[in-house]
């Protein structure tokens, strides 16, 4: 009830941390494309199979200071169960997902106060999901709603003829979504999700350009190829948009949604990197891409800082020039001063910058030594990453959010305003 959303609310204002101010509203009005690379870690990143970049594209906007993109190369994901679902609640809410199973599944109903929610109120942004599959899948139709994600293009408002795994694949899939993005109003956020570098990675012959890993593990084998095809549609998708003209004036964002290769795979994945995968190995290996670009401003080229998923709500509305202090987010501002570079993991590992917590095992991040005698910092930093766990759950699990007020701008989301159907009558 509202004296626990007080507790919330309270531990949420104070890991706040205030926005960097030379980069507080930068981004306000522009619109925003977020694109979804599908199972991709960042170890991809600059990674060279047969002696060929597996992600050239990718590593082009890293690389090339002119692209200006900042990339985080201490990002992580902090998805369970719900993988892409976590994924998109993390990155849409700075909510965690659920302990077990995917909270858009069962708690698709709740109140959110969700990102596009507060973009569309304060700064008239429409807001669209782009996914090559049914729309029920993860129950994204209803909870959606929630979110005030205005128009979703889902498998009906595509043509279904190239598809593979789960869905259209990468190349028509951009190409589709080109002339709807083209008439979307603006300032729009729009998600653009990804979907064949996904397990168990099949690609069509035509469409693979570089020749499997040879670890005799299929999955790990077949993970490059479907990655630079992911990596070629990025390319072609980044041209189009320069064509149409909505690159220049857009803020670009890119992420990767949480791994691609279990540790079911370590004896390929030992083999792929030449190390052994352990524990903290396997931790290290949870990171993902994060990348932005906001028009005007200079990209930092690669940023340290130690974040994940949960952050990146906070640091978009601070981008935009919305204050995060009035809602109830787990997250902190990437770019701030303040920022609170821990990084829980959903099961309540954690790494921050020195040192990481696996399975109740403190390692040295810089020496991969196990540390005997943990501080009692170290102790006490594992119970508030428990603690804010808790917190989260909380909040959905008791629908928390049904009685905050963040502030008078703020305006509960009526659902029954949305619509996802490709002809309405
Ligand atoms: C399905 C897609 C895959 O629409 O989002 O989800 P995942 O299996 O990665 O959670
Ligand atoms: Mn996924």
């Amino acid at each position: 009830d509202s004296d626990d959303v007080a507790v919330v609310a309270n531990y949420t204002r104070s890991k706040y941390a205030e926005p960097n101010e030379e980069l507080f509203g930068v981004g306000a009005g522009k619109n925003i494309i977020k694109i979804h690379l599908e199972s991709f870690q960042s170890f991809l990143i600059d990674f060279e199979l047969h002696g060929e970049e597996v992600t050239p594209f990718l590593n082009s906007l890293v690389s090339d200071q002119s692209q200006d993109f900042t990339y985080f190369d201490n990002f992580f994901h902090q998805t369970e169960q719900g993988k892409t679902a976590d994924a998109e609640l993390l990155m849409d809410t700075s909510l965690y997902g659920l302990p077990q199973g995917s909270a858009f599944s069962t708690k698709g109903d709740n109140t959110y106060q969700a990102f596009p929610a507060i973009i569309g109120q304060r700064q008239g942004y429409t807001n669209a999901i782009f996914h090559g599959d049914g729309k029920s899948f993860w129950n994204r139709d209803e909870v959606y709603k929630h979110m005030a994600i205005d128009e979703f293009y889902h498998e009906d408002f595509y043509d279904m003829s190239e598809v593979i795994g789960y869905g259209l694949k990468d190349k028509p899939f951009f190409e589709q979504s080109m002339p709807y993005l083209e008439e979307m109003e603006q300032p729009f956020y729009a998600h653009m999700m990804t979907l064949t570098h996904h397990h168990p990675y099949l690609i069509d012959e035509e469409d693979a350009t570089i020749a499997p890993a040879e670890t005799g593990d299929k999955s790990v084998d077949r993970y490059f190829q479907t990655a630079r095809y992911l990596d070629e549609s990025l390319e072609q998708f980044f041209n189009d948009l320069k064509e149409s003209g909505l690159y220049e004036d857009s803020i670009i964002m890119i992420y990767g949604d949480h791994y691609g290769i279990s540790d079911n795979h370590n004896r390929a994945m030992s083999e792929i990197l030449g190390e052994e995968i352990t524990p903290l190995k396997n931790a290290e290996l949870q990171r993902v891409p994060f990348m932005i670009r906001i028009p005007g401003v200079d990209g930092q080229g690669t940023n340290h800082e130690y974040s994940g998923q949960i952050d990146v709500v906070p640091t978009m509305l601070h981008i935009l020039g919305i204050d995060a202090k009035d809602y109830i987010l787990f997250g902190t501002d990437m770019f701030s001063e303040g920022h609170k570079a821990y990084v829980p993991f959903r099961n309540g590992d954690f790494m921050t910058e020195e040192y990481s917590s696996i399975n109740g095992i403190y390692y040295d991040n810089a020496t991969k030594e196990v540390i005997e005698e943990p501080t009692e910092e170290m102790k006490e930093m594992k119970e508030t990453v428990l603690y804010e766990l808790g917190l989260s759950d909380k909040v959905l699990y008791g629908d928390l959010l049904r009685f905050y007020t963040p502030n008078e701008a703020w305006e509960p989301v009526d659902i029954s305003e949305y619509f996802y159907v490709k002809d309405p009558l």
